[in-house]
């Protein structure tokens, strides 16, 4: 069998704080590019909203006035350096960003729309894939009793696109399957189940992640944010049979933390590269998909032993229902 393998690595960004450019963060990008393909990677992840400070902790009334943090083309003038950097060094990457589209709506109404997205480019510059955001964490309104804001439901649509995968070449390999998710969704077990029941062999995932619980009043030790979000990719890598490469941006941004611990993740679920710092950092790892057989083949095997006639609740239903009150029958 031919041995199926790709070196891949996690393109850790330091913060993008509010007055940065974008010329300075794709510059910052292009020397993290340049790094990880003189250690061999042959595919790179950059964070989510790779291009800008995590701008949803910013209340701004009017949405439209936000449109700065937002692409409108991809590649643009200001990005396409990524995309010449790709097809000078054979590398393909992972991009997180704020994409504004005018777009129909459900009701046939073709209007402005923004998402939280991420694309996947081939090593030739080609977007093979994009996907938008769909678990949006935060809150929509000014909340007066948070320190910092989280308003990605302000300023982003539910994605549309569903957890697409697909099947192309990168590095030598003439196929991978290659899928995405961002952030916030690497905690939900459908989004790895849906990618899993595609086949996908490799999770690229980006995140902006406060060190800090402002939802829980603001306390929620350290470790454990780090250890959820390990955790929760861990997991998934593990129960779907896939690599995940996960990327952080990290650091004091706009005044605010984000945690790094950027990892490379393998089907046994075990960590094979983790980030050291807060800042720009490249981590690389070598991914044999010959990795993913065997949890596909014996106790993952999703064919001989899912069952989806007991999963009924997990898309008939959105939130919890209480169960019925045992009545003790001596009573
Ligand atoms: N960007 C993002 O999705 N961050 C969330 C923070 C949740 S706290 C509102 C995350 O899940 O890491």
């Amino acid at each position: 069998m031919n041995h199926r393998s790709l070196i891949v690595a996690c393109a850790q960004l330091g913060p993008i704080q509010r007055a940065e450019p974008r010329a300075v963060a794709v510059a910052r990008m292009v020397r993290l590019m340049e790094r990880a393909r003189a250690r061999g990677a042959e595919f790179v992840a950059f964070p989510e909203l790779a291009l800008t400070t995590f701008f949803p902790r910013h209340y701004l009334e009017r949405i439209e006035d936000a449109d700065a943090w937002f692409e409108t083309s991809m590649p643009s003038d200001e990005t396409a350096p990524l995309f010449a950097a790709a097809r000078r060094l054979g590398v393909g990457f992972h991009l997180g960003y704020a994409e504004r589209v005018i777009e129909a709506d459900a009701t046939g109404r073709a209007r402005p729309r923004r998402f939280n997205t991420a694309i996947l480019v081939s090593p030739a510059g080609d977007i093979l894939l994009k996907y938008r955001k769909v678990h949006l964490p935060g809150h929509a309104e000014y909340d007066p009793r948070r320190n910092v804001q989280h308003l990605e439901k302000r300023y982003f649509e539910v994605g549309n696109l569903g957890f697409p995968v697909i099947r192309a070449p990168m590095g030598a390999l003439p196929g991978v399957n290659l899928g995405m998710m961002i952030c916030n969704d690497r905690r939900w077990p459908e989004a790895w189940r849906v990618l899993g029941l595609q086949g996908v062999e490799l999770v690229a995932l980006g995140y902006n992640t406060p060190s800090l619980n402002q939802e829980a009043g603001g306390f929620e030790a350290h470790h454990l944010r780090v250890f959820h979000s390990h955790l929760s990719i861990q997991a998934g890598c593990y129960q779907n049979a896939c690599f995940a490469v996960a990327t952080a941006k990290a650091g004091t941004e706009d005044g605010c933390e984000l945690f790094g611990h950027s990892i490379i993740v393998n089907p046994q679920g075990e960590i094979i590269a983790q980030a050291g710092t807060w800042d720009d950092e490249v981590i690389t790892a070598e991914c044999d998909f010959a990795m993913c057989t065997l949890g596909r083949t014996t106790i993952f095997d999703f064919a001989k032993h899912r069952r989806p006639e007991a999963y009924a609740p997990i898309t008939g239903q959105v939130g919890a229902v209480e169960p019925p009150v045992w009545g003790d029958p001596g009573a």
